[in-house]
């Protein structure tokens, strides 16, 4: 019929590379922009039979992050905001391979019968397209467009240049049928801020320097949106550089690189001393803070991913004890279940910290798929990966139970939402990094390890986790993993000790293993 024939005639324009084994990864496909058309029209049929399953909005987001210009990938944004279901990435993985347009047909078929996806035409296929700044987003984008469009009545709706976060916002809004255009993201965004700044107690002010914030764009599409961003945002004097005006994306730039070299991006120099400075990444899905201890050298004292974590679950801990002391709170016996999320990459120094603190933490593979899902388990969920990836989660039934108290609450008590005032000094010394090395080790075959315990142990190849072993043991405070990234043909070795030539001196011996 109509459909079978359309499917066999678009994808015969676009024949998979030879000779290459694509997977869905951490984030959704990845790879050199050159062969990755007939992956990004496959991901659009995908996006378009989700659609209809789900009979909500889909995302496509076409961007290859913190990775370098010449690569790009594509992932899909379910109907709740977050990632792809990962009950469809096996389907994902086998369409992105399949040989010929036969058999891509016929994984289709199979796949829309299992699935029960009905084409009657009730409710038609609805994809949000989006895009990083990377040159070759836009034939990619009409690659998505033609695989979007091979699923009969099927639309595609072309948001431009967007973050990964506002795709996800986007869908998001238009699945509960909100507002979605970029100003309403915008809007929402600048009057959070807005209230956030109208609770802070009187007696608290934050000093002229400290209201200063200087961000890298990393040369990509974050820098352009916080401009745009800005004209909405009073109470924060934000400066802007590496625009991509000049600079290349994610080159000496970004969070990527700030994270894992401890140093100051391009366009950042001694007169940035003591003032808080933010870097993004190339589709502007991670944060992360750094300051300038000295005009002498270019190393940061960063402030990363686990540290924003940090301060959300004290600040939100507080913020549940006020509320649930007093009596009165009690009484209704309900107790807000407080969860913070980590990877294995989380800096040892941070978990200890938040165990301290009485915090119930748990840990997850890396890749924002698992800690999305892991947080969505509390009431409040914090997580965030230590290169800056995180968000909060709030229940629908403690955001009720808020509100009620809110009301009850709003005569009686100020006692609620107290701001700190902190300086990002006070912030950062919540307790002090362990000194951290990671390493990437480039190897014939990555799926060779395999782990285990959220990738804190290599099951395989055998005995390779009792020689980590042995070499871990030979330094004190030593902790040291590896895994196969999900986003580059690698395996990454991440060590931690108590000093710093201790830190690289373990992940260089591990790396000789793992090589
Ligand atoms: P891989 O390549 O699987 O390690 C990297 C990051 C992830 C996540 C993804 C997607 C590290 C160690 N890994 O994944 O946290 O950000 O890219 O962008 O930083
Ligand atoms: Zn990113």
């Amino acid at each position: 019929d109509h459909q079978k024939s359309l499917i066999l005639s678009s994808s015969s324009q676009f024949p998979p590379p030879q000779g290459v084994k694509l997977s869905y990864g951490t984030s959704g496909f990845r790879a050199d922009a050159s062969i990755l058309q007939s992956t990004v029209f496959r991901v659009g049929i995908l996006a378009a039979l989700r659609s209809l399953r789900t009979q909500s909005v889909i995302g496509l987001m076409i961007t290859a992050s913190h990775n370098q210009v010449s690569d790009n990938g594509i992932k899909v944004g379910d109907p709740s905001g977050g990632m792809l279901t990962q009950d469809w990435e096996p389907f994902a993985d086998s369409i992105a391979n399949a040989p010929t347009p036969q058999e891509l047909l016929q994984l289709v078929e199979e796949f829309v019968a299992k699935e029960g996806i009905r084409f009657d035409g009730s409710r038609p296929a609805k994809v949000l397209l989006g895009r990083d700044t990377r040159p070759s987003g836009d034939s990619l984008l009409e690659a998505a467009k033609q695989g979007i469009s091979s699923i009969v009545g099927a639309s595609a709706v072309d948001m431009g240049i967007v973050t990964t976060p506002q795709l996800h916002w986007m869908v998001r809004a238009k699945n509960k049928g909100l507002k979605a255009a970029e100003l309403d993201y915008f809007e929402q965004l600048s009057s959070s801020y807005r209230c956030l700044l109208d609770l802070i107690p009187n007696g608290s002010k934050v000093e002229k320097a400290e209201n200063k914030l200087v961000v890298d764009g990393a040369n990509g599409v974050g820098s352009e949106k916080l401009e745009g961003l800005k004209k909405s945002l009073d109470g924060l004097d934000i400066e802007i550089r590496n625009t991509g005006k000049e600079g290349v994306l994610n080159e000496g730039v970004g969070a990527d690189f700030v994270q894992k070299e401890k140093i100051l991006p391009q366009e950042f120099g001694p007169k940035d001393v003591g003032i808080r400075c933010a870097s993004l990444d190339g589709d502007a899905d991670r944060l992360v803070y750094f300051t300038l201890p000295s005009e002498s050298s270019s190393k940061i004292d960063l402030v990363d991913g686990d540290k924003i974590l940090t301060l959300f679950a004290v600040f939100i801990k507080e913020q549940l004890s006020i509320l649930t002391e007093g009596g009165q709170m009690v009484e209704d016996g309900y107790h807000a279940r407080l969860g913070v999320i980590q990877t294995a990459y989380a800096n040892g120094a941070s978990t200890n910290y938040l165990r301290q603190l009485g915090l119930e933490i748990a840990l997850t593979p890396t890749g924002v798929k698992y800690l999305h899902e892991k947080a969505a388990e509390y009431d409040v969920g914090i997580y965030f990966e230590a290169n800056g990836h995180g968000t909060i989660l709030f229940s629908d039934h403690f955001l009720s139970w808020l509100e009620a108290k809110n009301n009850e609450l709003a005569s009686r008590s100020k006692a609620i939402l107290i701001h700190k005032g902190w300086s990002i000094c006070k912030w950062n010394g919540l307790y002090q990094d362990l000194p951290s090395r990671q390493l990437k080790v480039k190897v014939i075959d990555r799926t060779a390890v395999v782990t285990e315990n959220a990738e804190t142990i290599a099951v395989k190849p055998p005995g390779i986790q009792e020689a980590i072993n042995a070499e871990i043991a030979k330094y004190p405070c030593g902790r040291c993993f590896i895994r196969p990234s999900g986003t580059e043909d690698v395996v990454r070795v991440y060590a931690e000790a108590s000093t710093q030539e201790a830190a690289d001196s373990l992940a260089n011996s591990v790396a000789k293993i793992a090589d």
